[in-house]
């Protein structure tokens, strides 16, 4: 079989896969050693999509309700609710709620039928939850959504500053290059208030204080003037400075009041700013830690400012640089995805109505912005929006203040979902569920981190009835009467549309423009190679706004609030190495499971003790959104009174570690992006009385009902770990039928089930109340052997045992446990000593950070 040239279906790095196809279903994945953005490497997550391929919970035809239905059926229900939605209430109270993970030609569509044809600009996307601070920050300060950096800029820089980014789990190929240039010569700063695996490997951490990031880089700013850094001469040429900016960016000298306020040592905070002011290629990453406050837009433009009063911009290693989340969410930002922006990077001015309108031959242009993410919602709870449609995103699961969102869209009189699996925690409210091509079954383009477009390919047939969300969107839009607005047969067409309007009326004004691209015919499209557009931009000191010239924007500390009396802690979500939001696909790989299998709560000692909390107990996390229960992670990687959580789990697979039900539904109120960086909040430990799991061949036909269950996938099946009050004699129910072995000790509370099919194992479950329980791995591989051993009881292979521990390398399955021991017995030194003795860490790297902490620790307990 030919392998075909694809992109990962992660995140915004957007590493290039070689994808050769082996069967039905099958695929070895590789890294694609031609694609620029790296260069035969892959993640944990890339490396591992093969597993995530099958078809299991996959959505395969149109269901109308619970009803299968035609594609004719769903689509022509789907039209005339819009319609008849549209006629009775006008086109503001219908709406579209899609997603980064769109391919391009999918969002022209969906933007096109919503702003030029239906007449309205409520459609926006879950890339408000993720890049609207950066958007709007670029669009405040360079006069267009223009991410001034590339890839390269990292491999020549001197210092690299990561702000609110913990890019070795969420953008491990980048923090490999990263790793590469600081091994040379180059210095790693991390400011995040936890300490990460990325700030863990860094020269200088600085864990202050959340939400303190405007004073750090106003106190920087200030210090850059007063050692002479700034650059004037840019200034005077290239940048419009506000009256007074420079007053407000306070005293330089004043190094003490920053350190206070974001409650870290000064000593550490001259370290870095004379680092920064003496390091003039330097590169200042930033992501959801700066993007995802309730003051995201001045954070941003708190490192834009730094950038341009320095001169460190549109030059080799010198950028701020806004790292993306999702493979599409740059090229969602170039359609006009944004209920804030229209096309093409055009804002609602008149002119840019205009112009749109003509290239679209549009009837109904939309003249306003549409509703923002939050604001959108809000309005479907009040009933104002009554037919909403969602695409490639989970918004019951991924907005703030979930439990809301969700009665909101129950309350919906309308709702359509698109989505590649036949059950989310959002299309549970769906009226008509519509199955999308997924990845590896569609085509068309992405644009990453660093603006490079590349194709996405199919490599496998579309199963069942499922089809790509472009075409999905087209019909739609044909049978709500605009036949020929979207007469599309293939993404080509829909690029090449997307490329000349563009270029449309474009006399430099906008630099996004592929001017040249719009005449590529479609055995062009499919042999397109990844390419970068706008060059270097801003080279020439040239700037998108009227004048030309940048903005500094006066930004300023907001006061920290005090903890509540109720609410004294603050929370912070975010991301595990090797889950992806929602879990949908990589929920589907056991190899992936391995790295954290359930959602955790961090808390800091102290924290702990005076609350009683114990790690690996149970905590519930309440704000007054909700609350949620977790499984406790004690943890001197948090600071005192905050906590982290997890945003992957959702009620597919788990009773709680909902990390959505909890922040507030407020935003930044230029970006409208929410805050769910910090969110106050109190935690309490949850006892239970026994605690257990269950070992399936497949999946169980439903949720285990009890205070603490967790999916788990594993080789052949499903493990669920579980704890909770009361009987566990209820969990039984849950076993598929078969000849039935037990041991029961009533004394010790325990039970251990074993259903067997044909004398194959099919299930296990296995409980106490004060016993311990074995490890599950043994019992998970004996799913797979054609006869149960007779030991299945006792939970171990008769003989010795090997506990290998939490699986620290994903790739070569190798236990902490395992790396521990040849640590101390080989006397392994470094990363490389272990990957030759061991593999770990030697196919995908995004281990390596987690081994050289092992190093440490290890090599802190022989000293011990
Ligand atoms: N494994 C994995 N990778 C992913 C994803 C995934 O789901 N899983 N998702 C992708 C997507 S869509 C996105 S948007 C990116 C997100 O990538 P990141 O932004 O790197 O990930 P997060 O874990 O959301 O948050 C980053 C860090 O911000 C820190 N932070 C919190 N508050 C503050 C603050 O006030 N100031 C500062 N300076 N830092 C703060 C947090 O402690 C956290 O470590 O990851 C992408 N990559
Ligand atoms: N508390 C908290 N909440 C957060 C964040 C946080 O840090 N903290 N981060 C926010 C951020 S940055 C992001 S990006 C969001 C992500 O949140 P979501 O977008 O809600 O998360 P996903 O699980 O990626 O949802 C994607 C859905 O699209 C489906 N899908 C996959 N491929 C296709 C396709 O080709 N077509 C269609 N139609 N469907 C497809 C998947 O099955 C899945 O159901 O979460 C946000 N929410
Ligand atoms: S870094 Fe990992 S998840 Fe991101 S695109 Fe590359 S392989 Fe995929
Ligand atoms: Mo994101």
């Amino acid at each position: 079989m030919t392998s075909v040239r694809t992109t990962c279906a992660y995140c915004g790095v957007g590493c290039g896969v070689l994808a050769t196809p082996t069967g039905e279903r099958g695929v070895t994945i590789k890294g694609d050693p031609d694609h620029p953005a790296n260069a035969g490497k892959l993640c944990s997550k890339g490396t591992h999509l093969g597993e995530t391929i099958g078809l299991e919970g996959r959505l395969l035809t149109p269901m109308i309700g619970q009803r299968r239905a035609s594609w004719d059926k769903a689509l022509d229900l789907v039209a005339r609710r819009f319609r008849d939605t549209i006629a009775q209430y006008g086109p503001n109270s219908v709406a579209f709620y899609v997603s980064g993970q769109l391919l391009t030609e999918d969002y022209y569509v969906a933007n096109k039928l919503m702003k030029g044809f239906i007449g309205s600009a409520n459609i926006d996307t879950n890339s408000r939850l993720c890049m609207a601070s950066a958007v709007a920050g670029h669009t405040r300060a360079f006069g267009e959504d223009i991410v001034p950096a590339a890839y390269d800029d990292l491999d020549v820089a001197d210092l690299i500053v990561l702000v609110g980014s913990n890019t070795a789990w969420c953008h491990p190929i980048v923090y490999q290059r990263i790793r590469a240039r600081c091994e040379a010569d180059a210095k790693l700063v991390v400011i995040d208030p936890r300490r990460t695996e990325t700030a863990d490997e860094a020269d200088l951490h600085l864990a202050i204080r959340p939400g303190t990031d405007v004073a750090l880089m106003n106190g920087l700013l200030a210090w850059c003037r007063d050692a002479g850094v700034v650059d004037h001469d840019y200034l005077t040429r290239h940048v419009a400075t506000p009256d007074a900016f420079w007053d407000q960016v306070g005293d330089g000298s004043d190094l003490w009041s920053v350190a206070r306020t974001c409650d870290v040592s000064p000593q550490d905070l001259r370290r870095f700013f004379e680092l920064f002011a003496a390091t003039p290629r330097t590169v200042t990453l930033f992501s959801q830690g700066v993007n995802q406050s309730l003051s995201g837009t001045d954070q941003v433009n708190a490192i834009t400012n730094l950038h341009l009063a320095t001169g460190r911009i549109g030059k080799p290693g010198a950028a701020p640089f806004s790292i993306t989340g999702q493979p599409n969410a740059m090229g969602g930002r170039e359609v006009g995805g944004l209920a804030s922006s229209l096309a093409a990077h055009m804002d609602f001015a008149p002119e840019n109505v205009a112009r749109v309108g003509r290239f679209w031959a549009a009837p109904n242009m939309a003249t306003k912005p549409g509703l923002k993410a939050v604001d959108l919602f809000r309005e479907l709870g009040t009933g104002r929006i009554k037919a909403l449609w969602v695409m490639a995103t989970n918004p019951a699961v991924s907005m703030p203040d979930a439990g809301s969102v969700r009665e909101a869209l129950a309350a919906c009189p309308f709702v359509v979902v698109s989505d590649v699996v036949a059950t989310t925690d959002t299309s549970v409210h769906a009226h008509v569920r519509l199955p999308a091509a997924a990845w590896g079954e569609k085509d068309g383009t992405v644009t990453n981190s660093d603006r490079t477009i590349s194709r996405q390919r199919a490599f496998l047939a579309a199963p069942g009835e499922a089809k790509p969300d472009w075409w999905i969107v087209s019909q739609v839009g044909r049978r709500m009467g605009w036949k020929s607005a979207f007469p599309y047969d293939r993404p080509a067409e829909i690029w090449r549309e997307h490329c000349r309007l563009s270029a449309y009326e474009n006399n430099g004004a906008r630099l996004f423009a592929l001017p040249g691209h719009a005449a590529k015919g479609n055995a062009e499209y499919d042999a397109m190679t990844p390419f970068r557009w706008g060059g270097t931009p801003f080279a020439d000191g040239r700037f998108s706004t009227p004048d030309g010239r940048a903005r500094l924007i006066p930004v300023e500390q907001k006061p920290v609030a005090a903890p509540l009396k109720q609410w004294p802690m603050t929370l912070n979500t975010g991301r595990y190495r090797d889950q992806w939001h929602s879990m949908t696909r990589t929920g589907l790989s056991p190899k992936l499971a391995r790295h954290r299998e359930e959602p955790l709560v961090e808390i800091h000692p102290d924290d702990a003790a005076r609350l009683g909390i114990v790690d690996g107990g149970l905590a519930r996390v309440s704000t007054p959104q909700g609350d949620s229960v977790f499984r406790a992670s004690v943890a001197a990687t948090q600071r005192i009174r905050e906590l982290f959580v997890p945003i992957h789990w959702t009620d597919r697979t788990a009773t709680g570690g909902r990390a959505g039900l909890l922040p507030r539904p407020l935003a930044d109120p230029i970006s409208g992006q929410p805050g769910f960086k910090s969110t106050p909040v109190r935690i309490e430990a949850v006892a239970t009385e026994w605690r257990g799991f269950i070992v399936v061949r497949g999946e169980l036909a439903r949720r285990p009902d009890c205070l603490w269950a967790t999916r788990v996938a594993v080789p052949c099946g499903t493990a669920w770990d579980m704890a909770g009050d009361g009987d566990a004699a209820a969990l039984e129910a849950l076993l598929p039928k078969g000849q039935r072995i037990e041991a029961i000790d009533s004394a010790r509370g325990s039970r251990r089930i074993a259903i067997l099919d044909n004398g194959r194992l099919a299930a296990v479950l296995f409980v106490t109340r004060d016993a311990t329980l074995p490890p599950r791995d043994w019992l998970v591989a004996q799913l797979n052997e054609p006869v149960a051993a007779p030991t299945l009881l006792a939970g171990r292979a008769p003989g010795v045992q090997v506990d290998r521990g939490p699986i620290v390398c994903a790739c070569f399955d190798v236990g902490l446990k395992t790396i521990l021991t040849a640590i101390a017995d080989q006397h392994l030194a470094d990363v490389p000593a272990i990957g030759a003795a061991l593999n770990a860490g030697t196919n995908c790297g995004s281990c390596r950070p987690a081994l050289a902490k092992l190093l440490v620790t290890q090599g802190s307990a022989h000293v011990a």
